[in-house]
């Protein structure tokens, strides 16, 4: 069987959705390998050579010496760059988008995986801190307030297009069910969901590897819930 230049290592994650979202948009081929974090396979000696953070997604390139790349925002921007596609080539645009890229790299994802955390994973499992979830959901809803803001007569977050900056975005700000913080008043990053849930190719990378309807509030979580319990218990050193 022919291998494709691009090798995915992923998971149903927001962050591992990225990429996926990109290579399903750019109508590239690719091979996939889920990583299932039940294993601890994203820890293994030889998925760590690729990615030293033990994490996902990762990338590798075969048609460059099998170039490995790791960082959701650095595999967004490498595959920009290699297909011409998703990165404006005029500098204030390209600017543009990078800042919003690093804007969901440095804020949203962390910021929201934290409430999500606290809530999801912590608190089920005899952790409730409601001070951290407090900081956490409040300084989400204050990112989102700062899209909504962006997006006020305005399609997409960065040069006037589509670009990887909303790819990196929309699988985080899309999951507020998930974090537990309400959109409620943000009519402009509603529109924003509304757009981009449409697009054909969202809509089926959010299926790759595996669908998770519970991060965009609709299913029951308790089959997630179980599988966060599995991983608290392996994950917390006492
Ligand atoms: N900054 C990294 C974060 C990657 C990350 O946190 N990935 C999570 C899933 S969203 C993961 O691999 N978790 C498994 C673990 O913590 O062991 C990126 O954007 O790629």
């Amino acid at each position: 069987m022919s291998k494709s230049d691009i090798h995915l290592y992923t998971a149903a994650t927001m962050n591992g959705y990225k990429p996926v979202i990109f290579l399903e948009e750019a109508g590239v081929p690719y091979d996939l390998t889920f990583i299932d974090f039940a294993k601890k396979e994203q820890k293994a000696p030889d998925y760590i050579k690729l990615n030293p953070n033990g994490r996902i997604p990762t990338i590798v390139d075969r048609s460059n010496d099998d170039f490995a790349v790791f960082e959701s925002g650095a595999i967004l921007w490498y595959l920009g760059e290699k297909y011409g596609a998703f990165l404006p080539e005029d500098p204030n645009g390209r600017s543009e988008t990078l800042q919003w890229l690093m804007f969901q790299m440095g804020g949203v994802g962390p910021m929201m995986g934290q409430a999500m955390y606290f809530q999801r994973i912590a608190a089920p499992n005899g952790h409730e801190e409601p001070f951290s979830i407090q900081r956490y959901v409040d300084e989400t809803r204050r990112l989102l307030e700062v899209l909504d803001e962006r997006l006020t007569g305005r399609e997409w977050l960065a040069a006037d297009q589509y670009t990887i900056a909303d790819m990196a975005t929309y699988p985080w700000a899309r999951a507020y069910v998930w974090a537990k913080v309400s959109v409620e008043g943000l009519p402009n990053l509603q529109a924003w969901f509304d757009r981009i849930d449409a697009r054909p190719a969202v809509q089926k990378a959010l299926t790759i590897p595996k669908a998770q309807p519970a991060f965009w509030g609709t299913a029951d979580e308790s089959e997630f819930l179980k599988e966060n319990a599995a991983r608290f218990a392996s994950d917390v050193k006492t």
